[in-house]
């Protein structure tokens, strides 16, 4: 009797091998810092996150000191908490809902920030009939930690457009940190 033998994730030559993320905080920080420091004061305030909303939105969770601003130490631990959990992909279905009905065939794209894309890749999935969908990086599930621009795109036969303001104008987010509570995944759309 010959036995199947089972390959399990991270066989040795498969093009779909997943590398664990391979965070460098104190090169994120400094690379956040300088895209996003305009005025150079080593700190960031709400007008110079507003470059990259994903970062601007969690910016409450990040301001450890409270002084309502982002410094490179701050950047610097948050990226550090995420590779402190030593996760590589963490299972997430997320929805896309235009007027609460499922954006059937929507393809929901998660894009890291760009200080964190030397270290994480991006993932998407595309939305069932049931409203939901796998999110996928490469072809395994899951989604490595770390903070995302999050954008919907029409399924493609639909002869639909989503408005830029979810896609290339999106200011939609998602932080998958797995040191805390996970957070929904749900995205609505509004369209006429
Ligand atoms: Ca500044
Ligand atoms: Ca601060």
């Amino acid at each position: 009797m010959i036995l199947a033998t089972t390959c399990l994730l991270g066989c040795a030559g498969d093009p779909e091998e997943f590398e664990m993320p391979s965070f460098s905080p104190d090169q994120a920080a400094k690379t956040a810092m300088a895209a996003l420091d305009s005025n150079q004061d080593g700190q960031l305030s709400d007008a110079e996150l507003a470059a990259c909303p994903p970062l601007l939105s969690v910016k409450d969770a990040v301001d450890t000191d409270g002084n309502n601003s982002l410094s490179a130490n701050e950047i610097k631990a948050r990226v550090a908490e995420y590779a402190a959990t030593n996760t590589g992909l963490q299972s997430l279905v997320c929805s896309a809902t235009v007027r609460g009905r499922p954006l059937v065939g929507a393809v929901v794209k998660f894009i890291p920030v760009e200080f964190l894309t030397s270290a994480i890749g991006p993932a998407e999935a595309t939305i069932r009939t049931n409203g939901s969908g796998v999110v996928l990086t490469g072809k395994l599930p899951g989604l490595a930690p770390g903070l995302y621009r999050v954008e919907v795109e029409a399924p493609s036969n639909s002869g639909r457009s989503i408005p830029a303001v979810y896609n290339s104008e999106s200011k939609l987010w998602y932080e998958m940190n797995p040191s805390e509570p996970p957070h929904p995944a749900e995205f609505a759309v509004e369209m006429r």
